[in-house]
């Protein structure tokens, strides 16, 4: 079986000790692999042993002090911080094949503190600095061969522009040249298009584009403010934040931007819609409870089930590509 296969399931992580957490995501792995832990998930290696393959969520909070990230099972369980040595965790996106984690961080140009991207490979064990031009990087996401990363940056001699960067951080190329601001990537499954958010006419709409930035297309048209896109699996729909009907909520609509829908419909602010891997179900971020939690429901709105419960901050949910198989 493939190894990055075996980063879905809750026994991966359950090699995390607390002893550990301070040493960062290397030394962690290391030893973990050292304890027997990793190599004991060969399970599948095993006929008698029956794999219980699980997806899983990751996403940042606060609730130990600083903006990090952490992982959890898709029902809210074993919530565990994965332990980056580096000073923030936000962003995380999740490769296609579960094998990495693209996430912002914290740098230093000179005086100014700067917003960098990194990817962390969780199979052999390395944490890479993707894009760096000062001051910020934001919004990582894949694309589907897991080559390349699209996200947004704004250096100091433009505004906020769609980038796309080889995942080792070489060949980075600019999509957009707005003068508007243009943020927010997210690459469809099939890897022919980007969506974008953009608020070159007036305020922010959804756009979408050919990955070298050809026939920027806009795809809603609404004076309320609309963005982060997120493509569903297969391609057919596209979640995004609007808050056209007066609060944040979560919405929905076809690819080509017909048949927009209110899917949480909750007077609380709603934002970071991300697909399940079987496309059924999507994650999202309310302050309904009073502060940040993560959130899942089916795809039609129905069942809205909180996963984390905490005073923290929680938020930017990335759900691990693998879908749940059993054989
Ligand atoms: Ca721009
Ligand atoms: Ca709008
Ligand atoms: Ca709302
Ligand atoms: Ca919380």
């Amino acid at each position: 079986m493939d190894s990055s296969i075996r980063l879905c399931t809750s026994d991966f992580f359950n090699g995390m000790r607390k002893g550990l957490r301070q040493v960062g995501l290397t030394a962690l792995i290391a030893a973990t692999i050292a304890a027997g832990t990793y190599l004991g998930l060969g399970y599948a290696r095993s006929e008698e042993v029956k794999p219980t393959y699980q997806s899983k969520i990751a996403f940042v909070s606060d609730r130990d002090g600083k903006h990090e990230t952490y992982i959890m099972n898709p029902d809210g369980s074993e919530q565990k911080r994965l332990g980056i040595s580096l000073p923030s965790g936000d962003a995380p996106s999740w490769s296609p094949d579960g094998k990495k984690i693209a996430f912002i961080s914290l740098g230093n140009f000179g005086d100014i503190e700067i917003r960098e991207i990194y990817v962390i490979n969780l199979v052999d064990p390395s944490t890479t600095r993707v894009a760096y031009s000062p001051p910020t990087n934001e919004h990582p996401s894949w694309s589907p061969d897991g080559k390349k990363l699209a996200f947004d940056s704004n250096t100091f001699i433009g505004n906020y522009d769609v980038y796309v960067i080889n995942s080792d951080g070489s060949e980075q190329r600019r999509l957009t040249t707005n003068p508007a601001k243009d943020f927010g990537p997210s690459w469809s499954p099939d890897g022919e298009k980007i969506a974008f958010t953009s608020q070159r006419d007036g305020n922010n709409e959804i756009y979408v584009m050919n990955t070298d930035g050809s026939d920027q297309t806009r795809l809603t048209n609404n004076t309320g403010l609309d963005g982060f896109p997120c493509w569903s699996p297969d391609g057919k729909k596209i979640a995004f934040v609007s808050d056209r009907d007066g609060n944040w909520e979560i919405y929905v609509m076809n690819g080509d931007g017909s048949e927009q829908a209110n899917l949480t419909k909750n007077p609380a602010g709603e934002a970071y819609p991300c697909w399940s891997p079987d496309g059924k179900k999507i994650a999202f971020v309310s302050a309904r409870d009073g502060n940040g939690e993560i959130y899942v429901m089916n795809g039609d709105g129905s069942e809205q089930t909180r996963l984390t419960t905490n005073p923290g901050h929680d938020r930017e949910p990335s759900w691990c590509p693998f879908t749940k198989t059993e054989t």
